[in-house]
This record gives structure tokens, sequence and C-alpha cells, in this order.
């Protein structure tokens, strides 16, 4: 990218407000002043009706050009570049945006931008974690063509969308004058779905992907199985949906997961499956209660500790590490479910695994008494099912327990192994810490920020026979789950805080969570949307303005329009203010 000079930086922008129509004059002949005396510096203004905030925009003056109701985009052959471009011709020809406070701009006289000239350097590279997504995007005052260069198909992807939320209006407007060079912050841009708990259609599916890509998130992260159904059908193991999930009509089948990850890879967003194991597994019982430990235990006998009931959900269980059959059912999961999806990473689960559901079995009982440990059977079920995934090409993420874990780890004898990512969870900034300093790399998911579920009050009470502690509602009824969290608390958090520059590399990026004990269709968007937004933002282009300054501030009119274009293109994204905030703004 060129150097960019930072002048004035926040005087233009699409919303003017009453302080700054005085700004904007003096800034116009600012901008012309820096033309004439300076032609070679380019000169950077925010734009705020864009969302992620491009890295570098230039706009030296608020300049619009109408787009021809002939508009075209042209580019080179690519089975899912293609497809995108068709759908955002579409977007663009008919969206007719109509924003909350329409744009301050100069309409350039005679000029209309008939079309978009896509290239691409390297056509042949693969939707995979850490491919470049940069793009550099071009929209003329006079001439007729804008162009988007970008050096793949996935970053041409992220320079059509920012192309599509620069045009608005009926007729069409399209801001002009411009430059953009964009690229991420990180790679790892993420939102996890849990579809265990409550199921989900592949529409429900394909809309939050669809978002997301709106958004330039680029991986979902589908949390497929847990204890309460196991929803996906594979073909080795079909007992295990037929008996496990909530109902024939609420399965993926392999035609599902293939619509998918296909429309993953129309819209540039990496499918990324997580089969939970060794815990979170109560459902696998129903076909397999051989294997499950612990299985369908509603509450728990005279006893047992607080500390045993991390897992305890109706239906509880743990794959039993000791039973051979195990691990015969494993390799087909396994061996199903990296055929049916492409993505080089594999989410092994490994999260809070329960000593007290494994003291339950008596076949692991008797291996204690034996002098055996749960971190020998922890150890045990990691080195038998570690390997075979490595062996079917893939990187394991796990969970940051399978690291960090002091319950059944206690004496932390094994360690994942150096190629492994550790997603974390708990303690904020200082899991995180540990992860990177031991070497692992790490993915950012910290429950007191990224856990969108955490909305509701708690259940515990006495009002069924699932109020056993949080029996039912894991992840939303315990205490330290907090307050909901604001898109503020969400866009404020930098995932990387107190980490030396050699740690802060490792950190691949952040996942905003939707655990689904108290969500469902019916709640997916609101739940997911404007606050992933927030993430996106801050790990497309961080949180701070050229100052250094938390930006916010500058950041709430801008996310309130993206929201009002999110809800237009069918997303029922929560409102983050009032209407009249935008009729009164200043
Ligand atoms: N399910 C699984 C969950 C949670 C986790 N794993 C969870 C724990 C605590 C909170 C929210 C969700 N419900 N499989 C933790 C990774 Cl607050």
């Amino acid at each position: 990218p060129p150097h960019a000079s930072f002048l004035a930086s926040d005087l233009t922008g699409f919303q003017m407000d009453k302080n700054q129509i005085h700004g904007t004059a003096i800034f116009t002949l600012l901008s012309m002043a820096v033309m004439i005396f300076s032609s070679a510096t380019l000169v950077q203004c925010a734009v705020i009706n864009l969302w992620p905030k491009p890295r570098i925009v230039s706009w030296p003056l608020p300049l619009a050009t109408l787009l021809s109701p002939k508009f075209k985009i042209t580019s080179p052959n690519h089975r899912y570049l293609s497809t995108a471009v068709y759908r955002y011709l579409h977007l663009i020809l008919t969206e007719h945006h109509h924003p909350l406070v329409i744009p301050t701009v100069n309409l350039t006289n005679g000029s209309v931008v008939q079309s978009l000239i896509v290239t691409i350097h390297d056509l042949s590279a693969p939707l995979v974690h850490g491919v470049n997504e940069s793009y550099h995007l071009k929209i003329p005052s006079t001439g007729v063509e804008a162009s988007l260069t970008a050096e793949t198909a996935w970053g041409a992807m992220r320079g059509l969308e920012t192309f599509s939320q620069l045009v608005w209006g009926n007729p069409s407007h399209v801001a002009s004058g411009m430059e953009v060079w964009d690229w991420p912050i990180f790679e790892h841009r993420g939102v996890m779905l849990d579809t265990s708990r409550n199921f989900y259609n592949v529409e429900d599916i394909l809309r939050m992907i669809g978002a997301m890509s709106g958004n330039k998130l680029n991986v979902f992260h589908w949390h497929i199985t847990d204890s309460h159904s196991f929803p996906l059908l594979l073909p080795s193991e079909p007992g295990l949906a037929d008996k496990g999930s909530y109902g024939p009509d609420m399965q993926y089948s392999p035609k599902d997961v293939t619509r998918i990850v296909q429309f993953g890879l129309e819209h540039g967003v990496r499918v990324l499956p997580e089969i939970d194991m060794p815990g979170h597994t109560g459902s696998w019982a129903k076909a397999y209660p051989e294997i499950v430990a612990c299985a369908n235990m509603f509450w728990w006998p005279a006893g047992y500790k607080w500390e045993d009931r991390l897992a305890s959900e109706p239906g509880a269980g743990q794959l039993n590490p000791l039973n051979p059959k195990t691990y015969q059912v494993l390799k087909n999961v396994i061996r199903d479910v990296t055929m049916m999806f492409p993505e080089p990473f594999y989410h092994a689960g490994g999260d809070e695994v329960a000593p007290g559901c494994w003291k339950a079995d008596p076949e692991i009982q008797e291996f204690l008494s034996k002098d055996g440990s749960l971190s020998e059977i922890l150890e045990m079920f990691l080195n038998s099912t570690f390997p075979y995934i490595v062996s079917m090409n893939r990187t394991v993420v796990y969970w940051e327990d399978v690291l960090l874990d002091q319950t059944v780890r206690v004496n932390r004898s094994l360690l994942p192994p150096e190629s492994t990512i550790l997603q974390t969870w708990n303690d904020g900034p200082n899991n995180t810490k540990a992860i990177v300093s031991s070497g692992y790399r790490a993915i950012v998911s910290s429950a007191d920020y990224y856990y969108l579920d955490c909305g509701h009050g708690s259940f515990i009470g006495n009002n069924s026979k699932y109020d056993q502690g949080n029996a039912g509602n894991t992840g939303t009824g315990d205490s330290w789950c907090g307050p909901f969290k604001t898109w503020q608390t969400i866009y404020n958090y930098d995932i990387t805080y107190g980490l030396t520059e050699e740690e802060a590399k490792l950190v691949l990026g952040g996942e905003v969570a939707l655990w689904s004990e108290q969500a469902d269709p019916t709640v997916l968007d609101s739940r997911i949307w404007p606050r992933a937004s927030a993430m996106a933002e801050a790990m497309w282009s961080g949180n701070r303005d050229e100052k250094g300054m938390k930006r916010y501030a500058e950041a709430t009119d801008r996310l309130n329009e993206w929201r009002g274009r999110m809800v237009s293109r069918g997303i029922r994204a929560e409102p983050i203010q009032p209407l009249w905030c935008a009729r009164n703004p200043g």
C-alpha cells in the first residue's frame, strides 16, 4: 500500500453533523490545496458507511457518480468467484439501499460508472487459513470503469463486498474518486454455532454464512454435535444420527453438508467442523451405550462435587477411552467427517472433561483402583485419536482445556503436540497468554467477551428434574457467565492484550460463539448480529483510530448504518439505537 497522510481524516464522510458542516468547507479547501501543491500526496479520509472499515481509504473529495442501470462486472472465470460476481451484480443493481443518513456528496456531472473490472493474480489459491485476502479498489470520478485487483479470488470477494457497500439510493449512486487498499489484521475471523442443543435448518445456516461474508468473516466453526443431540448423518455410522438426533427432520445429510460447504466457498467462508469429544458425547450413547461413560445421568448422587458437574447436562456422557470399540466408531466418524469437509482444520473438542463422569463408570473405577489416573485415561484417548486425525491431513484444533485443564490433567504429563491450535474460552487474556507463551497457536473466544449466548437468567431452581445445578442450561446459567455482551464490549476487546510481539504472532484470530441451550432459529440473527460485526471489524482493521484511540464512538453511527443494510438484506439484526438518533444527528 502506498504512503498515505492522515490529514483531517475525520472531517468528511457520508454522514455530516452540525459540527462537521463547517469543517467540511475548510476541508474541501484544504484538499484542493493539497491537490494543487502536492499532488503526489494521498489524503486519507474517513468513509463512514463501510463495515468493517478498510485499512486505507483515499477519498480526497466527497464525490459520487451515478451507477449505470446496465452496470456490469467482468471477472476471470472461477468456479466460486463467478458465482459471487453474479450475486453481487444482482445485489448492486437491485438493492437501492436507503441509508439512515443520506450521504452528503457532490454528484459528478456527466459521468456514469458502467463497469467494474476484476483482476486476479493467483486464480488457483485455495480457501485455506492464511490465504491472501487483500484487494485494491479504484472508483474514478470521471472514467466509466471501476477496477478491483486482488491476489486471490477470496480477496476479490472482500472487495466486491466493499464496492456493494459504496452503492446507495435510487437511482444508484456510487462513491467515486476513491481508492481503497485493504487487507485483514487477523487471518482467522469466525463465528461458532452450536447445532446440538437446538437444531437449525440448512437455510438458517446459509443465511448466517451469507451475513458473515458481508462482514468479511471467513470461518464458520460448526459445533455440530454435543450431548443433547447428534444431528450429523454419517455414511459409515448412520446410527449416531438415526438414534442420537432430535428426529429424522433434524439431521444434516451429506448432501446438506455439501450444500453448506459449497455456499461457504461461494462466500469466501471456510466451514470448520467440530465433533466434540471425549466430553459432551451423551448423544452417542443412544446408538452405542457401551462406549459412553455416565450416559443419561440426569442427576448426581450425593457426594458429587461442583467441579464434577462441568458437563453435567441431561444425558451427559463421555467416551470411554478404555473400550477398544470407542476407537472403531471414532475412526469411522473422523474419516467420514474429513471426507465431507474439505477444510484442512479439524476441531476435535476436548473441552470440559468431567472427572466425576469417568469416575462413575465401573470399568474406569477398576482401572483407577489399580493405580491408574484420570490423566492417563485422557492421554490414552488423545494419543489414540490425534494421530488418526493428522493421518487424514488435518491440523487439529482443540479447546484450551487440552493444555490448561487442572481437574483431569492434574499432573499435566501430556502436552498437546506443537502443531495443535488451541481455542481459548476461559479467563480472558490470561489463558491466551498461557497458550501462546507455551508456543501454541491460539484462537480467541473468551467467554467474557465473545460468548453471545449469555443473555438469559439461569433457571437453576426447583422447577423440573433438570434443575440439578445447571443441568440442561450449561453455559447460560452459571453466575460467571456474566451479563449480556454489548457490541462495545466485543468491539473493544484486544485479543493480543499483554502479549509480546512474538507471542502475538501466534494469535490466529478470534471467534464469537453462539451456544444454543437458549437459542434456536427464532433468535439466531439477533443474537449474532450486529454483535459479531463488532468483532469482525476489530479482527479486520482493528478497534483504534490513527491516533491509537479506541474508535467505538465513530463506529457507532457506522455500525448503525451497517445494521440497517443487513436488515434490508434479510438479516434480522438487532437495533443498536433508536431511529431518532439518525434523524437528529450531532
Ligand atoms: N458446551 C460445550 C458448552 C460450553 C462449552 N463447551 C460452554 C461453557 C461455558 C459457557 C458457555 C458454553 N455449553 N461443549 C465450553 C467450551 Cl459460559
